[in-house]
């Protein structure tokens, strides 16, 4: 087997740059390693930047989100005492649009097939060779068809932090920057409607919660909980007693509770790797970055990278030129530390975690009222909310 860029991994990355690819007449090949149940049945992310939303569109696969997106203009910022609003559309002139990962995956694979495009499911044992020649290669193996062998110009790791792609890139090259932070999210989804019409992001003396949703009959809430907790350790009944003592009394009065129908638990952690780039493979996403999830910005993160890796591509086959391509990694570096900055900024600004002192709380409180009360840190904080995709 041939093709122009094999792109590892099958998630919303995968499938985006093969998309644009395809829009340009670049032959790929997607490989997954799980089953395309197991990859839309992932919940995940809830928030995109309208510049990935316009992303979505230039790979033709928007209808649908253009039709049910839920677009929030601003969010609401509770300091424990008070709550406040950040107007993203006034300061920022630009709004986020709430959409389920899972239904932009099943966009993504549905406009996919009716493309005609190639994905291979349960590709076991995926290994990237001689991605440093003109000539890279990845090899499998498929319980149907046995040992396997895909020949390209290009390979796009696409397989997320616990993929192959990056382990690819020798010790001696790739460094490995990381921070965990001692804490993790609890999430619940539950088919109620949401408490507000805007996210809520609450710093309660109890720890953080946000009340989000991804429509209108359909909630997602997170609290901050101890990161060894299980998500089987909670109940349904403490889950929800939680997230009322976290959030404003006026919320928690009129908050809907309904049983759970999922409930995971997120690590907070930010990862980078560092070069992008090794020869003829390029990393997108999370096999190159992770962020903790509060400010939104995993999947967006991910879509940036895949934008600018589609677009070297595109040139470099209409026109042989390869600036884009050798630049690729600074570019999508530069821009990785500063949504890293920004998730662990917005994440410290939130969150109690263990061993704060006086000190560190009364800083908090400083910093939660300077957002508050300051209009330049406002710009600062709507500006990196709503998007690095421009
Ligand atoms: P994914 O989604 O992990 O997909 C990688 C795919 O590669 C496959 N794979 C392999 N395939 C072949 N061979 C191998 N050896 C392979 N190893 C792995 C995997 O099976 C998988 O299908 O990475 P991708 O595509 O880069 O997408 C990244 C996003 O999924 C991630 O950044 C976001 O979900 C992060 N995130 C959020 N991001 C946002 O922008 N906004 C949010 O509101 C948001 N909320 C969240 C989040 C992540 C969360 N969790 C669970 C980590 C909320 C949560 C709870
Ligand atoms: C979500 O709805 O899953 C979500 C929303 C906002 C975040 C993180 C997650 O900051």
């Amino acid at each position: 087997m041939r093709t122009k860029v094999a792109i590892i991994g099958g998630g919303p990355s995968g499938l985006l740059l093969s998309l644009l690819l395809h829009q340009a007449g670049i032959d790929n090949v997607v490989l997954e390693r799980k089953t395309r149940e197991v990859v839309l049945g992932r919940v995940r992310a809830g928030v995109l930047e309208e510049g990935v939303v316009a992303l979505i569109g230039a790979a033709g696969a928007s209808d649908l989100l253009r039709k049910h997106a839920l677009r929030h203009d601003g969010t609401v910022i509770y300091d424990g005492t008070s709550a406040f609003r950040i107007d993203f559309a006034g300061i920022s002139g630009q709004s986020v649009f709430v959409y389920g990962q899972q239904d932009l995956t099943r966009d993504l694979y549905d406009r996919h097939a009716e493309i005609g495009g190639q994905i291979i499911f349960n590709a076991e044992n995926l290994a990237i060779h001689d991605a440093k020649s003109d000539s890279p290669f990845v090899t499998w193996t498929s319980e149907a068809q046995g040992a396997m062998q895909l020949r390209a110009d290009f390979v796009a790791g696409c397989d997320g932090f616990h993929g192959v792609s990056r382990r690819t890139i020798p010790d001696t090259v790739r460094h490995e920057y990381e921070k965990v932070l001692p804490a993790a999210w609890l999430g619940v989804l539950s088919q109620t409607s949401p408490v507000h019409h805007e996210l809520i992001y609450a710093a309660s003396a109890r720890g953080f919660a946000l009340c989000s949703m991804r429509h209108h009959n359909l909630s997602r809430y997170y609290i901050q909980c101890v990161a060894t907790d299980l998500a089987e350790d909670w109940s349904d009944e403490a889950f929800w007693s939680e997230l009322k003592r976290r959030i404003p009394g006026e919320f928690a009065a009129k908050l809907v509770t309904g049983p759970s129908i999922e409930k995971s638990v997120v690590p907070l952690r930010a990862f980078v790797c560092e070069p992008m780039q090794w020869g003829r493979l390029f990393l997108c996403g999370d096999a190159a970055h992770i962020v903790p999830p509060t400010g939104a910005k995993g999947l967006n993160a991910a879509a940036a990278d895949v934008a600018d890796l589609s677009m070297a591509l595109c040139q470099f086959y209409a026109s042989g030129e390869q600036s884009g391509l050798e630049g690729y990694s600074a570019t999508a570096l530069a821009r990785a530390w500063k949504i890293v900055r920004f998730s662990l900024w917005f994440t410290g600004l939130l969150h109690r975690f263990p061993g704060q002192s006086p000190f560190d709380l009364n800083l908090q409180r400083a910093d939660l009222a300077q957002l508050r009360d300051h209009a330049a840190m406002q710009k600062i904080m709507s500006d990196s909310y709503v998007g690095f995709v421009r």
